[in-house]
């Protein structure tokens, strides 16, 4: 686990943490790489303050200077969504970013780690990374699935994006051990779309049996993350045969432009957006916003 004297925890979040009061980690990539300006901050401090109103206390986490922030002022957000050479930080970016004292957003790994070493078992995204399709050449497989294998933290997403393989991500979870829950649906989300093509493996209809699921997993001492999979609200989804169209397109066009590594989820990201004309942005911040509603849920019933 990341040693604490590298984490600096915002007093509120600090004083939350000690008094046992529900807390929820939030991920910085989303606001660094994930959504354009300004949307990215009216995103971030949106999804804060739904969490807040409902009772829990919020912990938006990045690295600045060098210093894990567990907990974010709104200016420090605003510089996360505004600051060049904010790198992309999961797992294996750590040493680099900590010992040069640069500034990092943290991926859905990223986030997971450091949550883990404040203390902090929930945390509230939009999606994970996950295995790339045509991984079986290429070996792209997000770190995320790794440490929700490894680290104590519980994740809500509305499931992964079709630019991934779905199927092939949820065989890795499975083979991971961590229990993957969807929350009132027979499917597993795929992000803009409520359905995949995959059905749900665990299905469970309340907050409640949720936060029992994640209360006991740990209780069992049964290590590792839990994914909790909250579909987009009927309103607000693209469906899943348009968003494909798109997304082959901006398969060909990473492939083409020979973009590799940590460079192919934002890029990806980047080129649907374009071509679904900020649609695909709606639905992004509307999905993040139903997902900290649920997460605060979950913590309530903590
Ligand atoms: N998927 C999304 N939106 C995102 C990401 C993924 O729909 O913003 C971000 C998350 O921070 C996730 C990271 O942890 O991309 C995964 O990147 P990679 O595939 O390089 O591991
Ligand atoms: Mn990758």
């Amino acid at each position: 686990m990341i040693d604490k004297k590298y984490l600096d925890i915002k007093p509120e979040v600090a004083e939350a943490l000690k008094a046992g009061k529900p807390v929820i980690a939030l991920e910085s990539t989303i606001i660094s790489h994930g959504m354009p300006y300004p949307k990215n901050v009216e995103t971030a401090l949106a999804v804060e303050k739904v969490i807040r109103d409902a009772g829990v206390m919020p912990a938006t986490i990045a690295i600045i200077n060098g210093m894990i922030k567990i907990g974010l002022t709104e200016e420090e957000v605003e510089y996360m969504a505004t600051a060049k050479n904010v790198l992309k930080v999961s797992r294996r970016d750590y040493p680099l970013v900590l010992s040069q004292k640069l500034d990092g957003a943290t991926t859905v790994a990223g986030t997971m780690m450091a949550a883990e070493a404040a203390g902090i078992n929930l945390f509230v995204t939009g999606g994970i990374g996950g295995v790339h399709r045509g991984a079986g050449e290429t070996h792209d497989i997000s770190a995320d699935l790794e440490e929700l294998k490894n680290t104590n933290v519980a994740v809500v997403c509305a499931g992964c994006k079709s630019i991934l393989d779905i199927p092939g991500t949820l065989e890795y979870l499975e083979t991971s051990g961590v229990p993957v829950i969807t929350y009132g649906a027979d499917e597993f989300p795929a992000f803009f779309s409520r359905e995949s093509g995959k059905p749900a493996d665990c299905r469970l209809d309340s907050t409640k049996e949720i936060a029992e699921l994640i209360k006991t997993k740990y209780d069992a001492g049964l290590n590792g993350g839990v994914l909790v999979a909250n579909p987009i609200p009927v309103e607000d989804e693209i469906p899943f045969e348009k968003m494909d169209a798109v997304i082959q397109q901006a398969l060909k066009e990473c492939d083409e432009q020979g973009i590799t590594g940590k460079r192919i989820t934002p890029f990806l990201l980047s080129k649907v957006k374009d071509l679904t004309e900020g649609k695909s942005l709606e639905a992004n911040i509307k999905l993040v916003l139903n997902n900290a509603k649920v997460g605060a849920e979950i913590a309530n019933n903590f």
